[in-house]
């Protein structure tokens, strides 16, 4: 009898506690996790490490998505977006961010141009899972060659859309209504100490949050800054994740059936390292003052 009471008290919670095995994806090395919740389903999007030359470099042509109802169990969406389908790219398929305004979602990516150096460019797509095809045609941000990588794009509540990225620096522009086009000039802001690249721009309780990876003595770690306004002054919070096997590391937070997650990614999956990544999840509570606690990686 008393067995029995334990067995329930144990099937009980098991069916309240599920936690995910990371890493997420086991088919193929993904990076640069960008996830985005629509219509009840948390849609996650991700780069692909192909190196076959260990130590090379990141070779990345595409895009992949999955999505899932409860951030355990994903599905593959296999590859809405290429590099390539930007006829004026060369590829470099590094980290993006999708989002959703009226019913259209926009893809944000950085890639090499044809001519030389990286650009930001936007597709645009129906549906959450693609395919997405170029908004513009051209790209839409071009500024400081090597440094336009890693955008991420947040819509403040009185609807201005913003899109922050770079790598060493950190700038933003304020977006159009349409999402494919900006207003006024490219910002430079004060970038909060020790960060590198990767941001991921959000809010939460009028709070404006900015993860990234920080400079940790040889190899990247996630730290985060916030601010009272959408543009800065940004004040550096520390670190939260520390420095993995995979010498990168890129955050991607987002609430999902009242729980908060923070996607990174690792070398964890066999075979891994530095140019064959794999993303993986944590559940994780704010605390009550807003901060982001620790963040410890399970490995299942
Ligand atoms: O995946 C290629 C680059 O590595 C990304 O753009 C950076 O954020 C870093 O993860």
């Amino acid at each position: 009898c008393k067995i029995l009471g334990l067995l329930i008290i144990f099937s009980t919670l098991f069916s309240f506690v599920c936690y995910a095995d990371n890493p997420l994806v086991q088919t193929l090395y993904t990076a640069d996790p960008a996830p985005m919740v629509y219509d009840g389903t948390c849609y996650l999007y991700t780069g692909h490490d192909e190196d076959t030359i260990v130590n090379n470099f990141y070779t990345m042509n595409d895009w992949r998505c999955y999505s899932s109802t409860d951030m355990v169990n994903w599905t593959d969406h296999g590859s809405p977006l290429k590099a390539t389908t930007f006829s004026w790219a060369k590829g470099d398929a590094w980290a993006g961010q999708v989002i959703n305004r009226n019913g259209k979602f926009y893809f944000y990516v950085p890639v090499t141009r044809k001519t030389g150096g990286y650009a930001l460019g936007v597709a645009v797509s129906d549906s959450p899972v693609g395919p997405f095809t170029d908004a513009i045609g051209k790209p839409l941000v071009t500024n400081n060659g090597g440094s336009d990588i890693d955008p991420t794009v947040f819509i403040d509540d009185n609807g201005q859309a913003y899109m922050y990225w770079g790598n060493g620096n950190l700038w933003y522009v304020k977006l159009n209504q349409d999402m494919i086009s900006y207003s006024g000039s490219v910002v430079q802001v004060s970038k909060p100490s020790g960060y590198i690249e990767g941001p991921w721009f959000y809010k939460r309780n009028n709070l404006y949050y900015m993860v990234y990876a920080g400079w940790a003595g040889g190899s990247e770690n996630i730290q985060y800054a916030t601010s009272n306004s959408p543009t800065g002054p940004w004040t550096s919070k520390g670190a939260i994740m520390p420095n993995q096997n995979s010498f990168t590391n890129h955050p991607g937070v987002t609430d999902y059936k009242g729980n908060s997650y923070f996607f990174y990614h690792t070398g964890n999956l066999p075979g891994g390292g530095s140019y064959h990544r794999s993303v993986g999840v944590e559940q994780f509570k704010y605390n009550s003052d807003g901060t982001i606690p620790n963040i410890p990686i399970t490995q299942t």
